[in-house]
C-alpha cells in the first residue's frame, strides 16, 4: 500500500534481445519488461527469474535452454520474427513452454527485398548510384549489367517466403526451379534434388530456408562452383546457411559473378572483405523492416505473448510445439 492505495505490480517479462519499439511499447502497456537482465546483471536476474512469466525475443535472439530452465513460471516465448533458430525449441517443448513466431505477415516484404537484391546486383543499381554521385558519368558509361527478365531463378527453400519470391519472379518472366527436402507437388515449379544441381542451372540462386544446424553451410564452395562465373547468389535467409568464407573466396576469384546479402554469419559485423567488392550489395538484415510489416509483426508477437500469459489459445505457435501438442 502506498498512500492508502493498493499498487498492483505488472507481470514480469524478459526481453532476450533489443526489441523493436512497436513491440516494446505494446509490452510496456501491460507488463514490466526487463531488458536483457540475464546478460547485464546476472545477480539481479537470479532474484527476478522465478517471477518471469514470458520471454520476448526476435529472429536474431539467442535463447538457450539454460536460460529457459531458470524460468519456472514462464508461460510462453514469443519471437518477433518468423525465424527462431536462436531459440532452443527442443528444451522449451521438453519444459512444456510454448514458443510462438510471426509467420506470413512479413513474407511480402522479404520477397520484395529479395527481388530488390536480384535487380540491384543484376542491374548494378547500387554501383550505378555511386558512379553518378562520384561524377564518373562524364568519363564514359558504366559497364553493362545482367538482364533479369527471363533469367533462370533457383530458390533454395520454397515455403511462405520462397513462394512469394517465385510469384514475383514469374512476373519478370523468369523460369523457376527450387530445392527443398520434400517436393511441393501442389506448386507449378520444378523441384531439383539439391542445392548444387539447382545452382548449376540458375542465373540467380536465392536462399530462403530457416537457419540452424540443419541448414548450416548448405551453400558451400561446391554450390558456388556450380553457380559459376555468371551466377549471382542472393541470401535473405540466415548468415549461417552460407559458408561465408567460401563465398568471399568465390567472389574474390570470380567463381561467381556477384552476391546480394541481407544476412551474415556474425551480425551486425560484416566481413570487411565484402565492403569494397563492387559486385556485392549489402543490406543490414532489413528484409522485414518496413513500418507496416514491423507493426503487423509487433501486433502478432504481442497477441501471442498475451495469449500465453493469460492461458488463451496461441495464435501462431512454432511447428515443433504444434507437433508435440496435436489437438
Ligand atoms: P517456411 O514457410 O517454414 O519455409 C521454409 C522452407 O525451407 C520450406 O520450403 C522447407 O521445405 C525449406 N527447407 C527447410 N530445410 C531445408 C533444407 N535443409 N534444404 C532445403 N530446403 C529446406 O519459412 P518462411 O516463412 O518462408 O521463412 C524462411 C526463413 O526466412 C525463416 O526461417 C528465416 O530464417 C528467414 N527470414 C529472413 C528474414 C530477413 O530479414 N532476412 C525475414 C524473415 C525470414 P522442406 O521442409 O520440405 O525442406
Ligand atoms: C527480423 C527475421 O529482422 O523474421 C525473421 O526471421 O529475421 C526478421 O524478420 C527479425 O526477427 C527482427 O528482429
Amino acid at each position: 500500500m502506498i498512500g492508502g492505495s493498493l499498487v498492483l505490480s505488472k507481470p514480469d517479462v524478459l526481453a532476450a534481445a533489443p526489441l523493436h519499439p512497436f513491440f516494446r511499447q505494446a509490452l510496456d502497456s501491460l507488463y514490466t519488461v526487463h531488458d536483457r537482465t540475464h546478460q547485464t546483471d546476472p545477480q539481479a536476474f537470479a532474484a527476478l527469474a522465478p517471477r518471469i512469466v514470458a520471454v520476448a525475443a526476435t529472429g536474431e535472439a539467442i535463447v538457450p535452454g539454460s536460460l529457459l530452465r531458470q524460468l519456472p513460471q514462464a508461460k510462453v516465448v514469443s519471437v518477433f520474427g518468423v525465424g527462431y533458430d536462436g531459440v532452443d525449441v527442443a528444451t522449451a517443448v521438453e519444459l512444456g513452454l510454448p514458443v510462438t513466431h510471426t509467420p506470413g505477415v512479413l513474407s511480402d516484404d522479404v520477397a520484395d527485398l529479395a527481388m530488390g537484391l536480384v535487380l540491384a546486383v543484376g542491374r548494378q543499381i547500387a554501383l550505378a548510384d555511386q558512379f553518378v554521385r562520384a561524377g564518373r558519368w562524364p568519363q564514359g558509361p558504366l559497364a553493362l549489367g545482367r538482364k533479369v527478365s527471363g533469367a533462370r531463378m533457383g530458390i533454395v527453400g520454397m515455403g511462405r517466403i520462397g513462394q512469394a519470391i517465385a510469384r514475383r519472379a514469374q512476373a519478370f518472366g523468369m523460369s523457376i526451379a527450387y530445392t527443398t527436402r520434400t517436393v511441393k507437388a501442389d506448386l507449378p515449379y520444378r523441384h531439383v534434388a539439391d542445392a548444387t544441381a539447382l545452382a548449376r542451372e540458375s542465373d540467380f540462386l536465392v536462399v530462403i530456408t530457416p537457419g540452424g544446424a540443419a541448414t548450416r553451410h548448405l551453400i558451400n564452395a561446391q554450390v558456388l562452383q556450380a553457380l559459376g562465373p555468371s551466377g549471382f547468389l542472393i541470401n535473405v535467409a540466415r548468415g549461417s546457411v552460407v559458408d561465408e568464407q567460401a563465398l568471399i573466396e568465390a567472389l574474390q576469384k570470380g567463381t561467381i559473378a556477384g552476391a546480394g546479402l541481407d544476412v551474415f554469419a556474425d551480425e551486425p559485423r560484416v566481413p570487411e572483405a565484402l565492403w569494397t567488392m563492387p559486385q556485392v550489395v549489402l543490406t543490414p538484415h532489413m528484409a522485414s523492416a518496413t513500418t507496416q510489416t514491423r507493426q503487423a509483426m509487433a501486433d502478432l508477437a504481442f497477441a501471442n505473448i498475451r495469449a500465453g500469459i493469460e492461458g488463451q489459445s496461441l495464435l501462431t505457435p512454432v511447428p515443433e510445439w504444434v507437433a508435440a501438442h496435436p489437438r
